[in-house]
């Protein structure tokens, strides 16, 4: 089984302003003369860690790792004023051109596969390849399966603290009713949703529960821009205008070399989703992982990830 590449530093971070609102984290680690590959990471929200320039082997790679708008060390922190699909996609394309990089492989996993297919479907002629992890395509059944009806059958006791903030007659909206929460000007409101919302997900997204991954995820500035990102994404249904605009246009990236690696218990994003990809997508490779769940740091999930980074 393949393991993570040994702890790296940067060899160059920057900010790079993106909007009138926004300033972005990004950060080049490996190789200055490297193959580039950009990281993608999820949520919406969660930022870059230092564990994800991991993936990739230093001498090969030029990583390129960012923090996405509102999260991580970009700014303003829990901002989601400007901050759609659509910019970040933009934002993508302003990175590759401040680095003076033609093509580049993109890697991204859960909400980051999301991101890093929008961003293949609008350029495919700037990727080279795609590595994609715990596939999530932001179509409403997945909202619903996660927020509503689904996960709650096979996590009932996390579930009952992911509704203690809500009231019973607004519970057959859960969207909504966390949405208003976690955009109410009420400070005391949002700190309580966005623990209750983060926690949902921290205590589902490994097939065994890792505390310190829980305790991460309930860290309050870390809830705060998680929570408030992803429900204003899933509220406005990822700014995609279709509910399956991702698969509707896989033919803009057909040609393009894509493995997908996929655990089969994941709960946040459900196998399914993988396998639909993976139909309308013929030429991708999917590895399902037996024993895995969604996190990218589970054994069979790692040791996929850094076979394809290998491979490519
Ligand atoms: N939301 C799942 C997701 O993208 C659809 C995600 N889950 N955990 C993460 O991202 C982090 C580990 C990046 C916080």
């Amino acid at each position: 089984m393949r393991t993570f590449y040994p702890t790296i530093e940067p060899f160059d971070t920057f900010s790079l302003p993106v909007s009138p609102v926004h300033t972005l984290y990004v950060e080049q680690a490996g190789n200055p003369e490297g193959i580039p590959v950009i990281f993608v990471h999820g949520g919406p929200g969660g930022g870059i860690e230092a564990n994800h320039r991991r993936y990739f082997d230093p001498k090969k790679w030029r990583i390129i790792l960012f923090d996405q708008r509102g999260c991580g060390k970009s700014t303003p922190h829990g901002s989601i004023a400007e901050n759609t699909t659509w910019d970040l996609v933009a934002d993508m394309e302003r990175i590759r051109q401040k680095l003076t990089i033609k093509t580049w492989h993109v890697f991204g996993g859960s909400w980051g596969s999301t991101l890093a297919l929008a961003y293949a479907e609008k350029h495919p002629e700037c990727v080279k390849s795609l590595v994609l992890r715990g596939i999530f395509l932001l179509r409403k059944q997945e909202i619903n399966w996660f927020y509503q009806y689904g996960a709650s059958e096979i996590y009932p006791d996390a579930w009952d603290d992911f509704l203690a903030p809500i009231p019973k007659a607004e519970q057959g909206n859960l969207l909504e009713a966390y949405h208003q929460r976690l955009t109410s000007s009420d400070p005391v409101v949002v700190k309580a949703a966005a623990k209750a919302w983060s926690m949902w997900e921290g205590r589902t997204s490994k097939l065994i529960p890792d505390a310190k991954m829980i305790e991460n995820f309930a860290d309050e500035t870390f809830s705060y821009a998680f929570a408030r990102i992803e429900c204003h994404y899933f509220y406005h249904k990822g700014f995609f205008g279709e509910d399956d605009w991702l698969l509707k246009n896989i033919n803009r990236v057909a040609h393009i070399p894509a493995i997908i690696v996929q655990g089969r218990y994941d709960m946040p994003c459900p196998v399914r989703s993988a396998w639909d990809l993976h139909r309308a997508w013929p030429q991708s490779q999917l590895k399902i992982i037996a024993n895995a769940g969604h996190s990218a740091s589970e054994a069979g999930i790692m040791d996929a990830l850094i076979t394809a980074t290998d491979a490519l």
